[in-house]
Parts: C-alpha cells; structure tokens; sequence
C-alpha cells in the first residue's frame, strides 16, 4: 500500500494541485503514459492521501454509462469514482463559482444501499433489494484537465473528474424497477437544457450498480451498507457560469436543484 502510494505521489501531487489552485492541467498521460489498472491506483493513492487528511468515504459514482455521456467525452467505457463527505451539497445550496476550475452539471439517480452488495454478474433485482431508496441527484463534474479533455486512463486518475454533488428530498423506496422509463428534464434558469429517461442509463440505472459492484469484486473489494452511488449522467452534462439556477426533475423522484454564484 504505501509503495504504491508512493510511486504515484508525483502525479497525485500534480491533481491535487489543480484542484486547489483550480487550475486546469494537461492530461496526465501525455507525459506519463499509464494504463487503466494503474489509473485506478493513482485515484486509490489520491482518495487514500484526502481520506489521510481528514475526509471520509461514503460511495461512489459511476461515469461514462449513457451514450450520450460517452460520445460527448469520447470515452466508450464505463468508469467509477469515489464519493468523499466533502463533496456533498445540499439541495437548493448556493456554491461559488469561483471554487470550480470549469463545472458541469449532469442530472443523475442515486442509489442509497441498506444492505452490503457484492460480486459479479448481479441482477437488477439484486441491486433493488440492497438499496433502501432511491434520490434524484445533481452531479457536479469538473475535470482537472484542460478542457474536458482526457483519455479513460487520465480521467480514470482523476477521481471521474468528481468534484460535488446533491440529491433530493424525496425517497423513493417502492416501485424502484419502474424509474427507468419515467421522464427527467434539466433546466437552467428555467430553460430546458436537457431531457431523458434514467433508462438512458443502460437501460436501468440499476445495471450501472451492478456494474460497479462488479469491478469491485473483481479487486476483492464489495459496496457497504449505508453507501450512496450516483449511477451516471443520463444526458450529456451541462457547463454552468455564476448566477445559474440549475434544477432536475424526475417523475416520481421529485426535484433537485444547485445555484452557482
Ligand atoms: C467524466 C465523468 C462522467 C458521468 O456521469 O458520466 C460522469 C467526465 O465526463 O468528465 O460523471
Ligand atoms: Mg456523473
């Protein structure tokens, strides 16, 4: 563990400091080529160093799982990050715009686990009778990369270019195989930005858990009791500039908002 974090320290040094001096960087493999297994181990040792400094794992998010996603990034795999308690936002919640590098705002369902979930190949009914609820939710992407540009390796590296994100009031915690095919519009300062279904989402978010649940188990690892997971953009996502009012609504989940100031 600590020779591998300390083989990376370099390039998590690198993200770490565009994310605080949010400033965007070039990619990272155009200087250090590496592949999708050592991506994972660079996010692990930069996740490893903030979770060190005082931060706090509670889920995940999957990346890159509607087409629409993967087309607007060029990236035709799906990817995860980690979720960290300091990226949670509220709902309605007032952010700086100058705390970002360049975000972008996706309209995502989250799944929030009341049971341990594990292994591989794992049916949507499986995934369902693990969550206890389901949330709408607002993801705020912003890649440490200039211009949102980025192989899957280098985004992989950068935690899935997670930066925060807020979910709604409303549980939903019956009728959860039905969501897929309900309608959810993402508006800015009241105008239709985008529009989907969470069947978008390979054809049920409930396949992107399971998905996640699968390469996790193929490191040994499994998702918690307890843990929240955003299951991927349904559109492609949104950039954002101070003064904008961003508000999802889904049909059954309710609504979601953030504003950028
Ligand atoms: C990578 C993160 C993608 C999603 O929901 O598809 C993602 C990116 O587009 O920068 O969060
Ligand atoms: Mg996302």
């Amino acid at each position: 563990m600590r020779v591998g974090q300390e083989k990376w320290a370099e390039l998590v040094d690198i993200l770490e400091a565009a994310e605080k001096g949010r400033k965007a960087i070039r990619r990272l493999t155009l200087t250090h080529p590496f592949d999708i297994e050592e991506a994972y181990a660079i996010q692990e040792a930069w996740i490893s160093r903030k979770i060190r400094d005082g931060e706090r794992l509670i889920g995940y998010k999957m990346g890159l799982t509607s087409p629409a996603k993967m087309k607007q990034m060029k990236v035709s795999e799906p990817i995860y990050g980690k979720l960290l308690a300091g990226m949670y936002v509220d709902s309605g919640e007032a952010l700086p715009h100058s705390q970002f590098i360049h975000p972008r705002v996706e309209a995502e369902v989250a799944f929030l686990l009341g049971k341990d979930l594990k292994g591989e190949g794992l049916t949507e009914e499986e995934v369902f009778s693990a969550t206890d609820h389901l949330m709408a939710a607002i993801e705020i992407i912003d890649s440490r990369y200039e211009n949102f540009q980025f192989t899957m390796a280098d985004v992989i590296a950068d935690n899935a270019s997670s930066s925060r994100f807020a979910v709604g009031t409303l549980l939903l915690t019956t009728g959860m195989d039905k969501v897929s095919t309900l309608g959810m519009t993402l508006r800015i300062n009241g105008e239709v930005k985008a529009l989907g279904t969470p069947a978008n989402i390979l054809g049920h978010p409930a396949r992107s858990v399971a998905m996640l649940a699968g390469m996790l188990a193929r490191k040994g690892e499994g998702l918690k009791a307890g843990e929240i997971i955003l299951a991927g953009g349904i559109t492609e996502a949104v950039a954002v500039q101070p003064g904008d009012v961003v508000e999802a609504h889904f049909a059954r989940l309710g609504n979601v908002s953030v504003r950028f100031v």
